[in-house]
């Protein structure tokens, strides 16, 4: 016999064969809502069973009670919400009563929902109840205040199909199918372990002495829904988990990736990942002292109390019917070589320890992890995930007036990486890119904005598959290029180089005629005539070729590109 779900049974959202079909004749005249990332992992989740009894997105009641008191309103725990954000304007032409139907981004029908309930939250009280803070350092209120939609609106849910996954897929299982295999491989003790993070030597050892402890096998549960910007990505930790898994003894472990929304809401975090346990057929569940805390913030202040996530999961594990294990600070001891709880290391004794952030860092930085840390199989791995600049993917964008010599620079760069020869490299030059990308598009502001933005999205698969992209555009405006470069930095490495050059000199030069035909207004809209070029604030380089000879300019680039370790 398996232990319970929450709230005694396990929720299934999803509506049989006849009634999808029924359910998507219907929804051809409802009103469509365009779920995002978040909101598909709160689906599945729901769909699954995975957070029973919930079933379906909050209603304002039990919203307002969540926040207040933990509860929903027939007093079952529930630590944070899970509701449905929409825009304003859409919530102006909905009513409590009506159905929608929810779709994924490519408009595939996942859902129809029935509104009970439609309301304005107030998201900074929601930040402070379930986040403990109005800093937008935290990421879930940084998300709360500055991207969740205006209204929230509540209701039960009939799900036609969960979300499409297709990676992974074998690890996706949901509670009912976790549990059958409990029952088949005749598991009765199983300690849940949810992580965000690789596993390195200390949670290994850690979560080993948690299954002697409790005699039980483990189900561990990695989240691989939304991951937070700094995180390695999910299929790289994957990767790094399924190295791990050989590590546990025979017969002792099943994983299996959480589809869900990570919120890093600290000790309430931890009570939401108890339940999801609980609802997998977990008997116990591992809560570590800083349970789903985000990396500090800029002061360097924790954002919850350290062992706050322990003391609340064990208060509430009687209710939630979960025992918990409190995860131990573990240290190494390296003349014995060995890992022990930190409060069982005797007196004068030498200990070093290296936390999952401290490996993340050395990892990123390029720096040697030592084999006490962690394994040369998840090493691999994460440093695939962060090569050294000289393996990465890079774009060189060149910005500046017309005439400035963006794409003579351009063109000399070009030679050299191709003599360099160690990564495919690919120029978007302005001319290039308005003869085959952008050919329909005219200077307006938006249409120089769309040009740019095309061609930072090219430039940006490039280098996210390792290869260097040169960019030769005016691309006049300040916001346009710096959304170019967060896109492109998160993929490697983004190079800003304004070719300063003073409208003077490039009039002077005139090499098209253009200027000329911009004074006498046969032209319109000409950039630094009658259109604007906003001045980079803090490029990588600034380059006037007033004074160089184009090969000395390129020099320059290629000495920082030195530098900074890309060549
Ligand atoms: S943008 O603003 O980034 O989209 O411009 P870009 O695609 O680089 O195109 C700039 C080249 O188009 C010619 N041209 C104009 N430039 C500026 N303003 C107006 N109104 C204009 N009309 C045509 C101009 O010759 C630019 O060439 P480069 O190579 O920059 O000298």
């Amino acid at each position: 016999q398996l232990t319970a779900p929450f709230g005694g049974s396990l929720v299934d959202l999803v509506v049989d064969l006849d009634r999808a079909g029924l359910l998507k004749d219907i929804a051809a005249n409802l009103t469509d809502i365009t779920l995002n990332e978040k909101q598909m992992c709160d689906l599945e989740m729901l769909g699954t069973g995975s957070f029973s009894p919930l079933t379906g997105f909050m209603v304002q009641g039990d919203y307002e009670s969540v926040l207040d008191r933990m509860r929903l309103q027939n007093n079952m725990i529930w630590p944070v919400p899970v509701c449905l954000d929409i825009p304003g304007l859409t919530a102006k032409n909905l009513e409590a009563g009506q159905s929608v139907a929810l779709r994924d981004p490519e408009g595939f029908l996942l859902a129809v929902m029935h509104i009970e309930d439609i309301w304005k939250p107030d998201l900074r009280r929601e930040a402070l109840h379930i986040y403990k803070t109005e800093d937008t350092s935290h990421p879930n209120t940084d998300y709360l205040l500055n991207n969740t939609g205006d209204y929230y609106i509540g209701g039960k849910l009939e799900i036609i199909s969960l979300p499409l996954r297709f990676d992974f897929q074998q690890l996706r299982m949901s509670p009912a199918e976790i549990r059958n295999m409990f029952i088949k491989l005749g598991w009765k003790k199983i300690v849940g372990f949810y992580t965000r993070n690789p596993v390195h030597r200390p949670q290994f050892e850690m979560t080993l002495r948690a299954m002697r402890q409790s005699g039980a096998n483990i189900l561990m549960l990695p989240t691989a829904g939304t991951s937070l910007e700094n995180d390695f990505d999910h299929y790289t930790r994957i990767r790094c988990y399924r190295e791990i898994i050989k590590k546990y003894p025979p017969d002792s472990l099943l994983l299996n990736l959480l589809p869900l929304d990570i919120r890093m809401a600290g000790p309430k975090g931890a009570v939401l990942h108890s339940i999801i346990a609980k609802n997998y057929g977990c008997t116990h569940f591992i809560v570590g002292h800083d349970h789903a805390s985000p990396d500090p913030a800029k002061d360097d202040k924790s954002f919850y109390k350290k062992g706050e996530a322990v003391s609340l999961t064990q208060e509430l594990s009687i209710e939630i019917g979960i025992e918990i294990i409190a995860l131990q600070e573990m240290v190494y001891l390296p003349f014995e070589d060995e890992y022990r709880f930190a409060d069982q290391v005797p007196e004068n004794t030498q200990t070093i320890s290296f936390s999952g952030f401290e490996i993340r860092n050395r990892i990123r930085s390029g720096r040697r992890v030592p084999g006490w840390a962690s394994f040369p199989e998840v090493i691999k791995e994460l440093k695939r995930a962060c090569p050294p600049p000289k393996k990465q993917g890079l774009t060189v964008f060149f910005t500046g007036l017309s005439g400035a010599g963006k794409s003579t620079l351009a063109k000399i760069l070009y030679s050299r990486f191709l003599e360099l020869g160690d990564r495919p490299v690919t120029l978007l030059d302005g001319d290039i890119v308005r003869q085959n990308l952008s050919r329909e598009l005219n200077f307006s502001k938006e249409h120089r904005d769309i040009n740019v933005r095309r061609i930072g999205f090219v430039a940006s698969e490039i280098t996210k598959n390792r290869g260097i992209a040169i960019c030769a555009p005016i691309a006049p405006y300040e916001n346009t290029r710096s959304e170019i470069r967060s896109l492109i930095e998160t993929y490697g490495g983004f190079v800003e180089v304004h070719v300063s050059t003073p409208i003077e000199e490039c009039e002077k030069r005139d090499r098209k005629g253009m200027y000329a035909k911009a004074r006498a207004g046969l032209i319109k809209g000409f950039t630094g005539i009658d259109d604007p070029y906003e001045i980079p604030g803090s490029p990588e380089i600034r380059i006037d070729t007033s004074a160089l000879t184009p090969n000395e300019a390129v020099k320059e680039v290629m000495l920082f590109l030195g530098e900074k370790g890309y060549i």
